[in-house]
């Protein structure tokens, strides 16, 4: 074992080492040389500058944010409620859930006082206002729940008084160690309260639910009519464009199609547990990926001959555009670092495209995400759970990718430092997902790389992408 940080910059936080691994021969090797599992899903050291997010965050903004007619009602300071909103491009066919957003906006005396009264007034006020809603989404934060408000209660007080559902999301920032613990609350209670609430009559055999995908920029345009081309229904989406009632019926679907596997496995785990209903992992990016997710759908229905026509014709429109992208984005290196699952689904599109991830890292992945990155990236790829910041910039100075895919917070350090970046979390110009958004994908990726502006730095003796910066 040796006492060396893998990154300089953690020389003054040993617990970091634990969190990092290169991709060995056949299997990881961890910082100190040890070969084991990379640590993950675990409290941040104090201390130690993550970019994680809470749990409100997670349950707010990821998975009962997209819900498109509810109130979204955040109990406690106007800051929860202002941070959470607008940032996530979760669209739907209308934009009653991004145009607005609710806060009970406790103060110091609320504080003293205890918010339950002012809660249910809120919930009254907001449904009398706005009375096309079909129910109220409340979510709890960490000053709310510290005072003890049984918020839980009060939406029960509300529902029979507004006579609509009224949910309550036990979020409160603090109570897991990132935004994970937040869609695990999403599922349970979306699942608990609305789940199975109505039976509608009908036949579902032929339909599927997609679950773990959000419509980030009208993603599900790319794949939901290559679904209902295999002669399926798509009953609910949980959580992009959907509605409650929707959601109140997803129990009568025949098959679970599951995107997002960190955030919504929880959901059709208990779907399976309590109505049979089985669930298929899939990535729907790239084209691998993405033949084999209507491929194994189609598998379910006995559809195997439609799938292949299908694929067929999607892939006739799209090659010789992706043929072109990958002679320009032949052997460029690439740094992905996103929430979680994007991480792994990335790697084999970005292959498909002739390109390589040589470093990849997770917010808040788990186990699972690590066993798919480890089993997807490169030998010799550097992977980090929970990186800090200044390990995002020791491997943009040092390893220097060709590129950096990840979300806002991180574009400005990479364009400081010379590295062209992509938006993988609100993407730049996209829908991402399907045979068509990976061209869109490609084309992003091409722009950033091949901006004249590395040029005009170049001219100017400034860092420019494949130079490596004295640090
Ligand atoms: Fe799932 Fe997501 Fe992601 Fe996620 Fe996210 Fe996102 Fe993400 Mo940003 S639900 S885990 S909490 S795929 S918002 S649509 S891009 S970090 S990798």
């Amino acid at each position: 074992m040796t006492t060396e940080a893998f990154f300089k910059c953690d020389e003054t936080i040993p617990e970091r080492a634990i969190h990092i691994a290169v991709k060995g021969p056949g299997g990881c090797q961890r910082s100190d040389g040890s070969d084991c599992f990379i640590a993950s899903n675990i409290a941040t050291t104090p201390g130690d500058m993550t970019e994680r997010g809470c749990t409100y965050a997670g349950c707010r903004g990821v998975v009962g944010g997209p819900v498109k007619d509810v109130i979204q009602l955040t109990h406690g300071p106007i800051g929860c409620a202002f941070f959470s909103w607008g940032y996530r491009p979760h669209l739907a066919d209308s934009d009653f859930h991004m145009k607005y957003t609710f806060v009970t906006d406790m103060d110091e005396t609320n504080i003293v006082f205890g918010g339950e009264k002012r809660l249910l007034k809120c919930i009254i006020e907001a449904a009398q206002e706005f009375p096309d809603a079909k129910g109220v989404f409340i979510y709890n934060t960490c000053s709310t729940a510290l005072i003890g408000d049984d918020g839980k209660d009060v939406a029960k007080e509300a529902a029979k008084i507004i006579g609509k559902p009224v949910v309550f999301f036990d979020c409160e920032g603090f109570r897991g160690v990132s935004q994970s613990a937040g869609h695990h609350v999403g599922n349970e209670t979306i699942f608990k309260e609305l789940v199975g609430s109505v039976e509608p009559e009908g036949d579902f055999s032929r339909a599927i639910n997609i679950v773990g995908d959000y419509n980030i920029k009208n993603d599900m345009r790319t794949f939901e009519p290559l679904f209902e081309a295999l002669g399926l229904r798509i009953l609910t989406r949980f959580t992009g464009n959907v509605s409650v009632d929707e959601i109140k019926i997803m129990h009568k679907a025949s098959l679970n199609v599951v995107h997002c596997a960190r955030s919504a496995t929880y959901i059709a785990d208990m779907m399976k547990s309590k109505y049979g209903t089985p669930y298929i992992d899939v990535t729907l990016f790239g084209i691998k990926a993405m033949s084999k997710a209507l491929r194994d759908t189609a598998a379910f229905f006995g559809l195997e001959q439609r799938a292949e026509e299908v694929i067929e014709q999607e892939l006739a429109k799209i090659m010789p555009k992706i043929e072109y992208y990958r002679q320009r984005l032949q052997g460029k290196k690439i740094f992905i670092y996103q929430g979680a699952p994007r991480a792994w689904h990335w790697i084999e599109l970005l292959r498909e495209l002739g390109m390589e991830t040589i470093a990849a890292a997770t917010t808040f992945g788990h186990k699972d995400d690590y066993e798919k990155i480890f089993n997807r990236i490169q030998e010799g790829a550097v992977i980090v759970d929970n990186p800090n910041v200044p390990e995002i910039e020791e491997i943009l100075k040092v390893r220097r990718p060709d590129l950096f895919i990840s979300g806002n917070k991180e574009k400005y350090v990479a364009y400081k430092l010379g590295v062209p970046f992509v938006n993988g979390h609100t993407y730049d110009t996209g829908p991402y997902a399907g045979f068509s958004g990976m061209l869109n994908f490609a084309r992003d990726i091409d722009k950033a790389l091949h901006s004249p502006v590395w040029e005009l730095l170049k001219a100017q003796g400034r860092p420019v992408p494949g130079t490596s910066v004295a640090h």
